[in-house]
């Protein structure tokens, strides 16, 4: 008897602190990067505004990569409301989004990070007709980010484009990076990103480009001898949602979305700088690897093969993709000079 009631007491107590406990909201943002990455750090932060803005309705739980499965599976989950939030990055949802591939063009964004980040919170080009491509595919676009430069890694210096004649080069699942890449001469690889440490290590690839603090928590460096900067372009995130779950939200609650969007937003910008230099620290700390950074004649051969592949852009992404670019190149024009000022 004594044994059923303590039992009872004890489930009375477990619904009793659930109950009292839980929020109003309860949602899964899913990442695309393991925990202490730049996705965690954002999704962390978003969390932490989303509860004070909503005092305690909403509670958000993060689950990082490896739980909820590859980028292209959560972004499905999201597609089909199974989860609320989660990162979607260019290079491997352009398989399901061809007009967001432009993010992924060598290039086109400024060398001052700081325009890159005006650009990316409210560009029109990005948040009109970029969004209204999510919208197509059953997501809604909460926001973009850059998560810190580009850099490949590889068992030789890569400082002219000859250099990667026939490269086995490891890149995410979007087509136009293969056009990328090829238009270099390279022999691209399109894999997940849980397979790329294997891959090095079994030499199913050279080389692989990511942002320096993921090559160091994803351990890239331990299989490769350089690692080369030639500032071609921002590694960026885009933040989804199911459009369906936003529309039903009270209009409190997608404030508080919007205000935890603009604070984690600027929380990144000089958290993902502080987060790679610290793990470039690191690196150089723990191995041998050897830094090359790209002079401006280097950059500049690389950038003239790199021209064209817009025009296949546009030929993948269609009359919105098309548009989409010339406004966002517009945009980008427009930040530098007003930041010359
Ligand atoms: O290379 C990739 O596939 C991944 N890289 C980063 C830094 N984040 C997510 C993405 O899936």
């Amino acid at each position: 008897m004594f044994r059923i009631l303590g039992l009872t007491a004890a489930l009375l107590a477990l619904v009793f602190s659930a109950t009292v406990s839980a929020a109003e909201y309860e949602w899964k943002f899913a990442l695309e990067e393991i925990d202490g990455s730049v996705q965690d750090r954002y999704a962390t932060k978003f969390a932490e505004v989303m509860k004070e803005e909503t005092d305690g309705r909403v509670n958000i739980t993060i689950y990082p990569y490896g739980s909820l499965g590859t980028s292209t599976q959560l972004t499905e989950l999201i597609q089909n409301g199974a989860i609320q939030m989660a990162f979607a990055s260019p290079g491997h949802l352009g398989s399901i989004v061809p007009e967001v591939q432009l993010l992924t063009l060598h290039f086109l964004f400024s060398d001052d990070s700081r325009v890159n980040k005006k650009v990316l919170s409210s560009s029109e080009a990005l948040y009109g007709p970029l969004a209204e491509a999510y919208r197509d595919k059953n997501l809604k676009l909460v926001s973009l980010i850059s998560e810190g430069w580009m850099v490949w890694t590889a068992n030789k210096p890569l400082t002219e484009p000859a250099d990667f004649d026939g490269l086995k080069i490891r890149t995410m699942v979007s087509p136009l990076l293969l056009k990328e890449y090829e238009a270099y001469g390279a022999n691209p690889t399109p894999m997940a990103y849980s397979e790329v440490y294997s891959g090095l290590q079994l030499g199913t690839i050279d080389a692989q480009v990511n942002p320096v603090f993921a090559i160091e928590e994803m351990s890239f460096y331990e299989q490769q001898k350089y690692m080369i900067f030639p500032g071609h372009l921002p590694f960026i995130a885009s933040v989804v949602t199911n459009p369906s779950f936003y529309e039903g939200l009270p209009a409190d609650i997608k404030e508080a979305i919007q205000a935890a969007r603009a604070e984690a937003d600027d929380y990144i910008f000089r958290e993902q700088q502080a987060l790679n230099d610290k793990r470039l620290g690191i690196i150089k700390e723990k191995s041998d690897t050897e830094i090359i950074q790209l002079n401006d004649e280097q950059r500049q051969a690389f950038r003239k093969l790199a021209m064209p592949v817009r025009e296949q852009y546009k030929e993948m992404a269609g009359e919105r993709g098309a548009r989409i670019l010339d406004g966002l190149v517009e945009d980008i024009r427009e930040t530098e000079k007003a930041m010359a000022q």
